[in-house]
């Protein structure tokens, strides 16, 4: 398979615990490769254009102050399979269900404040991708 993007966030709750580098190594160890990245503060309503696709859901509300709480890492990661790759090195959602040695079980403090996000398809790469880089931030 050709080499594949995905969109990655390191959420407030771990960029607040300073697991800014120990996130980063495990994607490294699966492969994935950063090729690029920055920290930033969203706004309220910059996080809730992001989740817009959840504006319907009981947790939108959470979910957005949650994200515009303090500081993210945005990144993108670059390998064979990547989508898959990076929700597999994640974990579940809720980290009560998942597995072993993933981002979310070692790390994600609740359902709601998990660490990290990852795109879950192609078409939602490309698009997170466009949200938050330029073409001229990618560097493989
Ligand atoms: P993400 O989009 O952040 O990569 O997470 P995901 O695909 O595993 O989960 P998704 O269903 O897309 O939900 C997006 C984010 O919303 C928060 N959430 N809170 N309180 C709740 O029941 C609840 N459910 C979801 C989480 O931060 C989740 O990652
Ligand atoms: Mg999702």
């Amino acid at each position: 398979m050709a080499l594949e993007r995905t969109f990655s966030i390191i959420k407030p709750d771990a960029t607040k615990r300073n697991l800014t580098g120990a996130i980063a190594k495990k994607f490294e160890d699966a492969g994935l490769r950063i090729v690029a990245s920055k920290r930033i503060h969203l706004t309220k309503a910059q996080a809730g254009e992001f989740y817009k696709v959840h504006s319907a859901r009981p947790f939108y509300d959470e979910l957005c102050e949650f994200m515009a709480s303090g500081p993210i890492v945005a990144q993108v990661l670059e390998g064979e399979n990547a989508i898959a790759k990076n929700r597999e090195v994640m974990g579940a959602t809720n980290p009560a269900d998942a597995e072993a040695g993933t981002i979310r079980a070692d790390f994600a403090e609740s359902v709601g404040e998990n660490s990290v996000h990852g795109s879950d398809a192609p078409e939602t790469a490309k698009e997170e991708i466009a949200y938050f880089f330029s073409g001229l931030e990618l560097v493989g």
